[in-house]
C-alpha cells in the first residue's frame, strides 16, 4: 500500500485506485477521515463516502458528491484532490479549521461506479448507471433524474434508451436511495453540493420550475461570492444562476429534492471546460480544475458555517 503525499493526482485513475486511495487516507489520518459504506451499487460495488470530522455527534454537515455521472471524469478526480485538501489544510487554513472543528464534511468521490468502471472498460462517454432494463435492450438510469423532485417532468424521459431516462420509479436506484436514506437519517445536512462536469456554472435550485427558490436572493449572493473567488486563481469564468434559467429545464435532479427536504445551501458545479475537450478534459487540468473549485467550495462552505 503507497501513501497519498506519492499519489499522482495529475492524472486520471481507475475505480480501484480511487478505491485504495480512499483507504490510505483513512489510514493515514483515522482520527480525521472515516469510510462509511452506504449501500451497493448494481453491480454489487460499495458506494464509499469519506467522513471528516474531529468529534461530536452528529454535527451540522455539509455534502458533497462527485461522479454521479460517470463520464464526467475531471469531477472524480477533482473529489480526490478535496479529499487531500481537507485533510493537509485541517489545521493549516484558519477558515477550513474553524468549519472542521464545527461541522463534519461527508464525500462521496464516485456514486456511479458501475458507470465509472464502464467508462474504462466499454465506453468512455456512459453517463448512466449500469442497470439493466426490463423490457428494453438499454441500460441504464440517470442518476440525476432519479430523484423525487417533479419525477418524470419535463427535462427527464421515461424512454430507456435516453441518455435522460428517469427510472422506474423515484429513488429506483440504489445509489441515489442510499444518499436519499444517508442525508434523511442524519437529519443535520445545512449544505448539499452535487458536482458535474462540464459548462463552468454554478447552479442552484430550480431544474424543474422557473418559479423562483424561496431563498434565491441568498443562493444567489454566495454564488456570485464563489465564482468571484474560483476567478480569482487563473481567470476561469463562471456563469451562475438557477438550473433551469441557466443551464436547461431538468426534473429529479438531486439539488431539487434536497433543497426541497430544507438543505438552504443546495448547489451544483458544472466544472471546465466550456466544451472544447468536454469530458474528455486533459489531465494537465485536473489540478488546476480542483484548486479553483476548492476556493468556490469554501465560499459556499464558510457561508453554512456562518449561517
Ligand atoms: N448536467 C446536469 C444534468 O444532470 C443539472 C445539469 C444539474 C440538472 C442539476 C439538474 C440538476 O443534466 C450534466 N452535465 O450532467
Ligand atoms: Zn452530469
Amino acid at each position: 500500500a503507497g501513501h497519498t503525499d506519492s499519489f499522482d493526482y495529475t492524472n486520471y485513475h481507475t475505480l480501484s485506485e480511487i478505491y485504495s486511495f480512499q483507504d490510505m487516507l483513512v489510514a493515514e489520518k483515522p482520527n480525521l477521515v472515516s469510510k462509511t459504506v452506504i449501500g451497493e451499487s448494481n453491480e454489487g460495488r460499495p458506494l464509499n463516502i469519506l467522513k471528516f470530522s474531529t468529534g461530536g455527534t452528529n454535527r451540522p454537515a455539509i455534502w458533497i458528491d462527485t461522479g454521479i455521472h460517470s463520464r464526467e471524469w475531471v469531477t472524480q478526480a477533482s473529489g480526490i484532490l478535496f479529499a487531500k485538501k481537507i485533510v493537509t489544510e485541517y489545521g493549516q487554513d484558519p477558515a477550513l479549521t474553524a468549519i472542521l472543528n464545527k461541522m463534519d464534511i461527508f464525500l462521496e468521490i464516485v456514486v456511479n461506479p458501475d458507470g465509472y468502471q464502464y467508462t474504462h472498460t466499454n465506453d468512455r462517454m456512459w453517463r448512466k448507471n449500469r442497470k439493466p432494463n426490463p423490457s428494453s435492450k438499454c441500460v441504464g438510469v440517470d442518476l440525476n433524474r432519479n430523484w423525487n423532485a417533479r419525477f418524470g417532468g419535463p427535462g427527464s424521459s421515461t424512454n430507456p434508451c435516453s441518455n435522460i431516462y428517469c427510472g422506474p420509479r423515484a429513488h429506483s436506484e440504489p445509489e441515489v436511495a442510499s444518499i436519499v436514506n444517508f442525508v434523511r437519517s442524519h437529519g443535520n445536512i445545512k449544505a448539499f453540493i452535487s458536482i458535474h462536469s462540464y459548462s463552468q456554472m454554478l447552479l442552484y435550485p430550480y431544474g424543474y420550475t422557473m418559479t423562483p427558490a424561496k431563498d434565491q436572493a441568498e443562493l444567489y449572493r454566495v454564488a456570485r461570492k464563489a465564482v468571484t473567488d474560483l476567478a480569482s486563481l487563473y481567470g476561469t469564468r463562471y456563469r451562475f444562476g438557477s438550473i433551469i434559467t441557466t443551464i436547461y429545464q431538468s426534473s429529479g435532479g438531486s439539488i431539487d429534492w434536497t433543497y426541497n427536504q430544507g438543505i438552504k445551501y443546495s448547489y451544483t458545479f458544472e466544472l471546465r471546460d466550456t466544451g472544447h475537450f468536454g469530458f474528455i478534459l486533459p489531465a494537465n487540468q485536473i489540478v488546476p480544475t480542483a484548486n479553483e473549485t476548492w476556493l468556490a467550495l469554501k465560499v459556499i462552505m464558510d457561508h453554512t458555517f456562518n449561517n
